[in-house]
């Protein structure tokens, strides 16, 4: 859709510029290895969802470089305001595949308490991951306040907001843009354009040429990257972090890539994406596109993958088996970590309700179908 061409790092051959590169051998198989985690727990997750397990999920498969990219050039400190579609950027940081997992049950150890929807992560340890937002947009103003407030606390944090095409259709977009460039706020926006909000193609989402030229209304850089090449997303949210650390401000950057699979596991995207388009973005796979890379710099071979992805498997495996394991979070939990003080009107209802749950037992769980 746009007339220039996004940037990129890594040649169809997998050779790259050596100072293009900007990560060690060891955060390379780290990144590497990170994107096989996301593979196994999105197939998984599927799997889950189809048996009627958890009540939904996110596909990832495709998207896996822009996430991992950008995760890999940020700091443990920084902020993250991440969509619901960035499993790689939790488990890059070190966020275990189990903690996601009892997110997607539910359970008592959810970080969330069982409240949120599955894939709607948040965690404090050991990274700043802020709560998913299902309503689009929203998080673009929250982050754009976050980082505006580590720039009053002179604090050298940045933030990174995450979000889709369809993303900056909503009014959370035009307002977040227009206040960071305003205030020169530390903030990287990085929007994955994926070229599908559920069903609706970019060409019925702007008549931009793209959505990187939108920066330049905003009075920031816009930098147009191949989402698919780890090491170009790398670059640009390293850059982009770089200048806003140093006061410079914020950096709208545009991850083309391209999602394989249905928007949720709601929608069949069978309906609605032209199979050419899938059979194109296959020959783009971002994980075979990293592999070809690494193979150059003798550090990939396909027994190695065998046993990293075995080993990504079993990990996602287990986490999936102890949050089956794990109850469900106990209803006097329904107003922890909520009120410094519960009101009075709402312990009398709560008891209510814990007696009649005493009673008359709780309510079953579902057969996992999920409304959406
Ligand atoms: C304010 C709001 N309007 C509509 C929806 C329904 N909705 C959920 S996801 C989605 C599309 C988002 O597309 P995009 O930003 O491209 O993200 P992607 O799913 O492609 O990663 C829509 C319209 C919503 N969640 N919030
Ligand atoms: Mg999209």
């Amino acid at each position: 859709m746009t007339s220039t061409a996004p940037r990129t790092v890594i040649q169809p051959d997998g050779a790259a510029k050596p100072r293009d590169v900007g990560l060690s051998d060891k955060e390379l198989i780290h990144a590497y290895r990170t994107m096989l985690r996301v593979r196994a727990f999105d197939e998984t997750c599927l799997k889950l969802q189809r048996s009627g397990r958890i009540g939904f999920s996110i596909p990832n498969r495709g998207v896996e470089a822009t996430q991992v990219g950008a995760a890999a050039a940020l700091k443990k400190t920084d902020w993250l305001f991440p969509s619901y579609r960035d499993f790689g950027m939790a488990l890059y940081h070190g966020i275990s595949a189990e903690a996601m997992m009892h997110n997607m049950y539910g359970d008592a150890l959810d970080s969330a308490k069982g409240r949120q929807m599955p894939v709607h992560f948040s965690f404090t340890d050991p990274i700043r991951f802020f709560s998913i937002s299902s309503p689009i947009g929203t998080h673009i103003v929250q982050a754009v306040g976050a980082a505006y407030a580590m720039q009053y606390r002179k604090e050298k944090h940045v933030v990174l907001a995450s979000f889709g095409d369809g993303g900056t259709s909503s009014l959370g977009f035009h307002s977040g843009l227009n206040f960071a460039g305003v205030w020169k706020a530390p903030v990287i926006f990085l929007c994955q354009n994926n070229q599908w909000a559920i069903s609706c193609p970019s060409e019925k989402q702007t008549a931009s040429d793209g959505y990187a030229v939108k920066a330049e209304a905003y009075g920031m850089p816009g930098v147009l990257v191949d989402g698919n090449d780890l090491l170009a997303v790398h670059q640009a949210v390293s850059e982009a972090a770089e200048r806003a650390r140093k006061g410079g401000g914020p950096t709208l950057i545009e991850a083309r890539t391209f999602r394989m699979g249905g928007h949720s596991t709601s929608d069949d995207p069978t309906k609605y994406v032209p199979k050419a388009m899938v059979a194109e973005w296959e020959k783009k796979d971002p994980v075979a596109r990293f592999e070809k890379f690494l193979k150059k710099r003798k550090l990939w071979t396909e027994k190695q993958r065998e046993q990293w992805y075995a080993e990504a498997m079993a990990e996602v495996d287990a986490a999936s088996k102890a949050a089956q394991a794990t109850p469900r979070p106990a209803l006097e939990t329904i107003f922890s970590d909520v009120y410094a003080t519960l009101p009075a009107h709402l312990r009398r209802q709560g008891q209510q309700a814990f007696d009649i749950a005493k009673r008359h037992g709780e309510a079953e769980a579902g057969d996992g179908a999920f409304p959406l």
